[in-house]
């Protein structure tokens, strides 16, 4: 089956060669990176909030059309600071992923550009396209300003291009998408066409949890609160869905039940909705919190939960 449409694609095509390859997309803490992804794929796979930590996990996003597949690569932002067993194992994360990519996109949030940023770039490949991506654009009232600052960061290293966006708006995501694909070597598909993501229905289902969890709580509730999924089961087309919250102490499972369990319904019912779009299905989704200390620190917990 796979064979004859990939025949149908090559007719279509008139002899303009397949390409596809790995795109990692790069940059401090909350510039932007996952927000992106999920506009250059056209589907929420990896979640995002104004909070730093939010993506701990690499994914890939796959988007395929008629003459290419990119397979981008979201990462942790690399950390400078604090750096417990979670971190060090996230910074690992960002330095593995760029190896064996074909092409970098280097995020920046526009008009910011510090220490931290700087620190990313040192890390870069030198032999590699890497394409600056302004973002959150949206922001910049007098765009005129950003030719400036496109220009002092291009001091700092030889960008193949630079193109300014806003991914939260989807904004010339599209530009973007085309002046990364002639960059992608010729190459057979990676993954099945119509494949969207690398990780599968439970791991999604916990991010998406987990992101509710980040949004609906204020600062007070600290980064370590992490998510396990106890069952996840097919009842005829609806999925069946148990998921524990973790968190360090009581206090903060105070926090998040929220006056007369308001809050923790409000994050499992939002939870729940986009569980049902990304997997265009029914879900039941039950939701407990745990109380367990201590395990953002712990080599052991890590791994149990599924950190790399
Ligand atoms: N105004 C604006 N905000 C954005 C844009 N892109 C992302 N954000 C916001 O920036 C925050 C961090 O986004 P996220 O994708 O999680 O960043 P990451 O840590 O780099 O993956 C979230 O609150 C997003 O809604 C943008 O283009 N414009
Ligand atoms: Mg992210």
């Amino acid at each position: 089956m796979t064979e004859i449409s990939h025949d149908d694609q090559h007719d279509a095509g008139q002899d303009v060669p397949f390409r596809c390859g790995y795109v990692a997309i790069v940059g401090r803490p909350n510039v932007g990176k996952s927000t992106l992804l999920n506009h250059l794929i056209g589907q929420k796979i990896s979640i995002t909030s104004r909070k730093a930590q939010t993506t701990r996990h690499r994914i890939h996003g796959i988007f395929t059309d008629e003459h290419s597949q990119f397979v981008f690569v979201d990462t942790p932002g690399f950390q400078t600071k604090h750096l417990n067993a979670l971190n060090r194992g996230m910074n690992r994360v960002v330095t593995t992923s760029l190896r064996d990519v074909q092409v970098v996109l280097y995020v920046l949030e526009a008009m910011r550009y510090d220490e931290r940023d700087k620190e990313v770039l040192k890390l870069l490949p030198k032999d590699q396209p890497v394409i600056l991506v302004i973002n959150k654009i949206d922001e910049v009232a007098d765009k005129g300003k950003l030719f400036d600052f496109a220009e002092r960061v291009a001091e700092d290293f030889n960008f193949t291009s630079i193109v300014p966006v806003s991914a939260k708006l989807g904004k010339k995501v599209d530009e973007l998408r085309e002046a990364i694909r002639g960059l992608l070597p010729e190459s057979e598909m990676i993954y099945e066409e119509d494949d969207i993501t690398d990780r599968n229905e439970r791991f999604l289902a916990s991010e998406l949890l987990r992101e509710k969890v980040f949004r609906f709580t204020g600062d007070e509730l600290p980064y370590s609160v992490s998510v396990v999924i106890e069952q996840f089961k097919m009842e005829g087309t609806m999925r069946r869905i148990s998921a524990a919250i973790l968190v360090d102490k009581d206090a903060h499972k105070a926090m998040l039940i929220g006056k007369k369990g308001e809050k923790l319904k409000e994050i499992a019912t939002q939870a729940r909705l986009d569980m049902e779009k990304l997997f265009d299905g029914k879900v039941f989704l039950e939701v407990f919190i745990k109380v367990r200390s201590g395990w953002a620190d712990s080599a052991q917990m890590l791994k149990t939960l599924g950190y790399e």
